[in-house]
């Protein structure tokens, strides 16, 4: 059978892929949740006919959720990660020699469990033993700790439904206290070519709240209009001038030292455009 799938983006387009198996397709309490194997970017997890991460470009989002942070704070012990149950974000941040104890904050258990059982890629490291996982509403249970965590990653969906609440001011303050004095988080903010009003309203709101702020973006096929971004917020350290160059990111495939230098500068202009001046 010729099967295809399709992943329509708001403005009328979309993107198709040929569908060789259907590895899980059910209802979860919290959404639609299905993996499918594909000719072009191989195993696909979709959360509400969403692509969240597919075996071809999954590094690019998780090296770079996670790394530019780490690599930010000096020595990252504590860190919290809300969303992201295929376990990728977790996968990166244990390369991290400084780690003690990474939580993993996910609303939906089946995510976790489809993902262990079938996405072994980005699943591999969520038994290590400094990782927690931990099922509950990411808004509410960041809300529960002050100064703790030195990074936070927001490896969250778009912002539908219960997701919405992860992209408003009153959840970046609650990320704030949460760390300690010196942290610093990243948020996944969507396209700048169709997620502008977003990405305005983001980036204002997280000026608002942390004194260094940056935002930079990566490509990745599988997601709407190729192009994504990311916004980091920090306490105290500056992105680029205190980016620490670390030896165990030695064989990462799109994060490098070099790079993570130059991204912040190197924003499109039609993307800095959207962004406050004080951005660095
Ligand atoms: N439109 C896709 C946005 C998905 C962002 N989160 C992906 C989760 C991967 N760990």
């Amino acid at each position: 059978m010729d099967l295809w799938y399709t992943e329509r983006h708001k403005l009328g387009f979309g993107l198709t892929c040929r569908v060789t198996r259907t590895v899980a397709n059910e209802e979860t309490p919290f959404q639609k949740l299905a993996m499918v194997d594909t000719c072009a970017f191989g195993r696909m997890l979709l959360l509400d006919d969403m692509v969240m991460t597919s075996v071809f470009d999954e590094f690019v989002y998780h090296e770079m959720i996670t790394h530019p942070a780490l690599c930010t704070h000096p020595e990252p012990k504590k860190v919290l990660v809300i969303g992201g149950g295929d376990g990728g974000t977790v996968r990166e941040i244990l390369r991290h020699p400084s780690v003690e104890s990474v939580e993993l904050c996910e609303i939906d258990r089946r995510v976790v469990e489809v993902c262990t059982e079938h996405l072994k890629e980005t699943s591999c490291r969520l038994a290590d033993p400094r990782v927690t996982l931990v099922y509950d509403d990411g808004i509410e249970y960041v809300k529960r700790f002050k100064g703790k965590y030195d990074c936070i990653m927001i490896d969250s969906p778009d912002p539908i439904g219960p997701a919405t609440g992860l992209f408003a001011a009153e959840f970046y303050r609650s990320v704030f206290e949460a760390m300690t004095e010196d942290g610093v988080f990243t948020a996944q903010t969507e396209s700048p070519f169709i997620d502008g009003d977003l990405i305005q309203r983001v980036t204002r709101d997280v000026a608002a709240v942390f004194p260094v702020c940056g935002f930079y973006t990566v490509s990745i096929p599988t997601y709407p209009t190729g192009m994504w971004s990311f916004t980091m917020g920090s306490k105290r350290y500056h992105p680029v001038r205190d980016a620490r160059k670390s030896d165990a990111l030695g064989d990462c495939r799109y994060y490098t030292h070099e790079l993570h230098k130059a991204m912040f500068a190197a924003v499109p202009k039609f993307a800095r455009s959207l962004l406050p001046e004080s951005f660095v």
